[in-house]
């Protein structure tokens, strides 16, 4: 019983999570088809006891596929997404093509499940539902349950963000470049033209016209849409660090009405997907590795903001996995929604 499912860029990292979180969460689902290009056809891949053979994604691939998890890339989302929709199927996408489309549920389940009401598997009736960005996914997780107990007027926002963002590539670099530097050899720079290890830089996504990169205003566009507020104020610097797969952000928030620290933690730890590590005494607080192939987004250094007057600013600190919780839970659990 269930849904026939088909995963699409099965043989990439967010494609493989998709099959461990599928797993984890005993997922059901009638059948299975595991798409990626034609490069990676004919890979054999085992999941859940039995054996598949990777097909190569065509227009057909999603005859009777009532879901399909996308991640293969925008061009792929693009060319293939509508395609499927036509065929009745309820195409999931973790790509930025159809995020900020109208039509288009942008959905972070235990912040905004309304968005998607009405859209079921199996009825026939294909739809498009977008996956946020990782970034947006792991600050909105702590941020949203404090905005709906009071307003958010405005969010600053600077990320810590993992190699896993930029693909399984870029984490096989990090690592062989932090090999590299110890035993004294000349770095390996394919994926970012640049030293990685033990440095730090401005996130690699395109920097527009406004100064701003594609990932900061992933952040500002994406909040708005999910949020349902089109004058909340926000502004994110999105930094690349030389750690592989847990994002972790530092989140500012300036609220309507006040909000004290005390106030915010107990929120934070009824908040659903969210875990509070804020022990001052211990300096204990979230880190990325702890997070890591983890559900949970941890939040911690919960306090008031100084910089405000009273309670009107609260700063926290969020570490997320960007794999997981950024990517393929959060597609997952939008899967479920649809069951
Ligand atoms: C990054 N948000 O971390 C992107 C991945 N989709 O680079």
């Amino acid at each position: 019983s269930g849904p026939s499912i088909a995963v699409v860029g099965v043989t990439g990292a967010v494609g493989q999570e998709f099959l461990s979180v599928l797993h984890d969460r005993d997922f059901p689902y009638r059948s299975i088809k595991m798409l990626a290009s034609k490069r990676s056809a004919g890979q054999k891949l085992s999941f859940q006891g039995r054996s598949y053979v990777v097909e190569e994604l065509t227009g057909g691939s999603f005859d009777g596929v009532d879901i399909a998890l996308f991640s293969a890339g925008g061009s792929i989302s693009k060319e293939f997404g509508p395609i499927a929709v036509e065929k009745g199927t309820i195409v999931v996408d973790n790509s930025s093509a159809f995020r900020m489309q109208d039509d288009v549920p942008l959905v972070v389940p235990e912040v905004n499940p309304e968005a998607m009401e009405g859209i079921k598997a199996g009825k026939g009736k294909g739809a498009l539902i977008a996956n946020p960005n990782c970034s947006t996914i792991i600050c909105l997780m702590a941020a949203t349950p404090l905005h709906r107990h009071s307003k958010v007027k405005r969010m600053v926002v600077s990320t810590y963000q993992a190699a896993s963002g930029a693909g399984a590539a870029a984490m096989r670099e990090l690592e062989q470049q932090t090999h590299e530097v110890l035993e004294g050899k000349p770095v390996t720079c394919e994926i970012f033209q640049r030293q990685y290890a033990f440095n730090l830089f401005s996130h690699n996504s395109a920097v527009l016209p406004n100064g701003y990169n594609e990932e900061e205003m992933k952040l500002v566009k994406e909040t708005r849409k999910i949020w349902n507020d089109k004058d909340v104020k926000v502004t994110a610097t999105c930094i690349r660090v030389p750690v592989m797969r847990a994002h972790a952000e530092s989140v500012n928030l300036e609220f309507e009405n006040p909000l004290d620290e005390d106030t915010a933690r107990d929120i934070l730890k009824k908040a659903p997907g969210v875990v509070v590590i804020d022990d001052r005494a211990a300096n204990n607080f979230p880190t990325p590795l702890e997070v890591s192939n983890k559900d949970d987004v941890a939040v911690g250094r919960i306090r008031r903001d100084v910089s405000q007057e009273g309670n009107y600013g609260l700063d926290i600190f969020v570490c997320g996995d960007q794999i997981r919780k950024g990517a393929a839970l959060n597609a997952v659990q939008i899967a479920e929604l649809l069951l």
